[in-house]
């Protein structure tokens, strides 16, 4: 099949391909599964996985919950958040409606030019008295200003809750970056880096939460007839736990394909006019997560090299663009002026395909694709 005068493929390339462990590998962690009857509340499979992930991400406490999205609202809820919370608009729809679906108001500050993780120097002019925490976003895996975030949290007695959808495995300085802040909610949807099928995580410092989050988890009740807290239903079954137990075997090796596709993009993309890369980060354990490039004064505008793309069955996204503070859901809610970077990087960037077994002749034909436009 042609298009627009180019071959198009037989398979197509997406942004991302989810991992999967062996087939045979799964089934023998779901054997004792079916021996038991024991599927999901907080079984053998999931008590293994935290475990197990607790080490991983090198942090003293991790809760699983059935996704990211629930994780992070029973992290607000922990965490008592009310009134506002500083948070940025250059993210997935998840983040924006956890704060909002929790009967807080998110006051968005810009993002920094160079990696579109939160400009630290602009949140204390957003402070009120109605504030009660910051939630960033580790957004693509880069990692926000953690000590700096942390600085303006102890001045103004915040609470900090991050977003750490993208940052599985991510490390600064040797410490988990699940390790910073009051807490951290992690994604194990299928296509993260380390994935359970669907399912998330929250990590914390403080251990007198992993009782509060078992309760909120399981509709919030305490024992079979206590119910002190207005829960949902949010837990991580034993057949989303396995699949966890066997992808973590298999991360690391993931992490360095990843890690091999970047740098030949890198070695393709860096340097050409009007193409804008995020530069590695320094004493930063990277997961490689998303490949952002932003289009600034390139022959080609991001739309148009996204057709091209998508001319040859390459399926790069927009990640992220609208701003969730244009969404339509939030109609007149929100002056989207006021995070001008943001803006402006969201009708600019495209993430280009990456996963761990993206070969390098597919990172060579997205580059070919995009240069030869
Ligand atoms: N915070 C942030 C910053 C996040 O990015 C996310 C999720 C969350 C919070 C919430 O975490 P979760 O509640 O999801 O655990 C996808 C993911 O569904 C979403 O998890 C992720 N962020 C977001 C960035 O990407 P969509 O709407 O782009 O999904 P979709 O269906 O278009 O799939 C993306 C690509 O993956 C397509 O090319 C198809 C491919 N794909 C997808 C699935 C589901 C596969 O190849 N296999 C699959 O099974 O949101």
């Amino acid at each position: 099949m042609h298009a627009g005068g180019k071959q198009m493929r037989e398979e197509p390339i997406l942004v991302v391909r989810p991992s999967l462990p062996p087939l045979e590998e799964y089934i023998e962690e779901l054997r004792p599964i079916w021996d038991s009857r024991w599927l999901t509340n907080a079984g053998p499979k999931s008590k293994q996985l935290a475990e197990q992930l607790k080490s991983h991400l090198k942090v003293d406490n991790v809760e699983l919950f059935a996704n990211g999205h629930l994780a992070l609202e029973l992290a607000i809820s922990a965490l008592g958040l009310k009134g506002e919370v500083i948070t940025t608009p250059y993210t997935f729809a998840s983040t924006t409606h956890a704060i909002v679906r929790s009967g807080l108001t998110p006051v968005f500050c810009d993002i920094k030019e160079d990696d579109y993780t939160i400009d630290v120097s602009k949140i204390e002019s957003l402070i009120t008295a109605r504030t009660s925490a910051i939630i960033p976003v580790h957004v693509y895996g880069n990692v926000c200003d953690v000590a700096g975030i942390d600085a303006i949290a102890r001045k103004h007695g915040l609470k900090v809750l991050y977003d750490a959808a993208h940052v599985f495995g991510v490390e600064v300085g040797g410490k988990g970056v699940g390790s910073f802040g009051d807490m951290s909610m992690f994604s194990f949807h299928a296509t993260k880096v380390f994935n359970t099928v669907e399912g998330g995580a929250v990590t914390f410092g403080d251990p007198a939460y992993a009782a509060k989050f078992e309760s909120l988890r399981q509709f919030g009740m305490d024992g079979q007839e206590r119910v002190p807290l207005i829960g949902t239903n949010a837990k991580l079954t034993e057949v989303h736990a396995a699949m966890g137990i066997c992808n973590l075997r298999h991360t690391d090796e993931q992490i360095a394909g990843r890690r091999r596709a970047v740098l030949r993009y890198r070695e393709r993309l860096d340097g050409v006019r009007g193409i804008k890369l995020c530069k590695p980060a320094v004493g930063v354990k990277e997961n490689y997560a998303y490949f952002p490039v932003v289009f600034d004064g390139y022959k080609l505008d991001r739309d148009e090299v996204l057709a091209k793309l998508n001319e040859r069955g390459i399926y790069a996204r927009k990640y992220f663009y609208p701003i969730t503070s244009s969404f339509e859901c939030y109609h007149g809610m929100f002056e989207i002026q006021e995070t001008p970077v943001a803006l402006r990087v969201s009708k600019r960037v495209l993430a280009l395909p990456l996963y761990h077994d993206l070969a390098i002749e597919a990172v060579d034909e997205v580059c070919d694709t995009i240069l030869g436009a």
